[in-house]
């Protein structure tokens, strides 16, 4: 089998780099370890940026996400028993004139939108492939093998996309040559997901004494919840009655009130991580998504980084068969790297804000108030937030 670029991993980096690359005509195979429902079934992020929604919107993929997603223009920070809102939208118009807004639409709806995309056009994806294997990309000839059903297969390519996550086999194959960058935060989030109205119409980022809480939902009748809880917790030991005691306790009292609570349809914990691995290019080999970086959910932005990696990603490589120039290829990872530590920055500062930490006590308490307390007072600061929170530019659009 041949392709010109093979992509490794079916998540949101590695369809949407597959879309854009079929768009300008270059083809590209998908080999992904899992099924497709196993994919399909994997609860994760909640909100898009407005340039995610504008690449989606680009590739004629946006009808349903505007269709059943949510336009959300603010954000809210409760702390110290009341929320405050973040005008996201009035902030960035003041900020840059242009008002910015962010979409609620799951990852999971996001990954179907873009599967049967690429069923549509009946383009290659391999899944349940084991084994998947990365060679000679140090050279002009890459290949990737792969065993399904206990025959082993191999596609010549011109380059390789290793879009296959956090524990991907793409950053472990150059493992010997790339300088890690590392946090991981001494607690975790249990998330639940219920067919219960949404407790307000925005998000609410909660911090408590008791640690952080967050508000999220998926659409006007289902809501997604996280509280910060323990590393060394399991899912089992917490039954819905005790999720919901708890998230009520950490809410400000309207919010507690208006909570309406039901059974969870899914029930998860994640553990929180800050990690780059630098850099993201090697030879015909290049990173991009989780596979190359993962940052703490409370800033929402790692579906989004994965976005803006394959769109830089997918510009240079159109720009190398279409104007046959590398200068794209060769800028890569200096590139995505410069907007991946913005984003690694505002995630590890939200959650350095919001969550409770061994060390926190009472004086921490006070200083993570006093900071919150100036985001609501201070309008540059807010500002700031704002601006981080809808998403930076890209790179390429920053100067029109
Ligand atoms: P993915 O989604 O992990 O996809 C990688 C794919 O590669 C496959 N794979 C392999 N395939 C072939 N061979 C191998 N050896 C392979 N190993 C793995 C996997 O099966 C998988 O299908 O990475 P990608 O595409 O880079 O996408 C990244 C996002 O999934 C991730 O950053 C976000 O979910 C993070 N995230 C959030 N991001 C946001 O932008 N906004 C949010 O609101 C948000 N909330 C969240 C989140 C992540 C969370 N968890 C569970 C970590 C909330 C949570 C709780
Ligand atoms: C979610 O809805 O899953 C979600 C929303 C915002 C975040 C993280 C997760 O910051």
């Amino acid at each position: 089998m041949k392709t010109q670029v093979a992509i490794i991993g079916s998540g949101p980096a590695g369809l949407l780099l597959g879309a854009l690359l079929h768009q300008a005509g270059i083809d590209n195979v998908i080999i992904e370890q899992r099924s497709q429902d196993y994919v399909l079934a994997r609860i994760r992020a909640g909100v898009l940026e407005q340039g995610t929604v504008s690449m989606l919107d680009a590739l004629g993929l946006g009808t349903r996400m505007h269709a059943e997603g949510l336009v959300h223009d603010g954000i809210e920070l409760a702390f110290g028993g009341a929320r405050h809102r973040i005008d996201l939208y009035g902030l960035t118009a003041q900020a840059s004139g242009v008002g910015q807004r962010v979409m609620v639409y799951g990852q999971t709806e996001v990954t179907r939108d873009l599967m049967q995309a690429r069923a549509t056009h009946q383009l290659p994806t391999i899944y349940q492939a084991d084994a998947v294997t990365l060679h000679e990309f140090d050279g002009n000839k890459p290949q990737v093998t792969w065993v399904r059903d206990g025959v082993t297969q191999t596609l010549q390519c011109d380059y390789i996309a290793g879009c296959d996550g956090f524990h991907g086999v793409a950053r472990e194959t150059v493992q010997s040559r790339i300088q890690v960058f590392e946090r991981v935060y001494p607690f975790g989030w249990l998330g639940v997901l219920s067919d219960t109205p949404p407790v307000s119409h925005e998000l609410i980022y909660a911090n408590h004494t008791r640690g952080f809480a967050l508000c999220s939902m998926r659409s006007h009748t289902r809501s997604r919840y996280y509280i910060q809880c323990a590393l060394e917790d399991r899912v089992e030991q917490w039954s819905d009655q005790a999720f919901w005691d708890e998230l009520r306790r950490r809410l400000d009292p309207e919010a507690a009130e208006n909570l309406v609570v039901g059974p969870s349809i899914e029930k998860s914990i994640a553990p929180l991580r800050s990690f780059v691995a630098e850099p993201m290019r090697f030879g015909r080999l290049f990173l991009a998504g989780d596979a190359a970086h993962i940052v703490p959910p409370t800033g929402a932005k790692g579906l989004n980084l994965a976005a803006s990696d394959v769109r830089y990603l997918a510009h240079a490589l159109i720009a190398h068969y279409r104007d046959r120039t590398d200068q794209g290829l060769n800028d890569y990872s200096a590139k995505a790297l410069r907007r991946v530590w913005k984003a690694v920055r505002f995630s590890w500062w939200m959650t350095s804000m919001m969550h409770r930490f061994p060390d926190t006590g009472t004086f921490g308490q006070r200083v993570q108030e006093a900071e919150l307390d100036y985001l609501v007072q201070s309008r540059p600061a807010a500002m700031a937030l704002a601006e981080n929170y809808v998403g930076l530019p890209f790179e390429d659009d920053a100067l029109k």
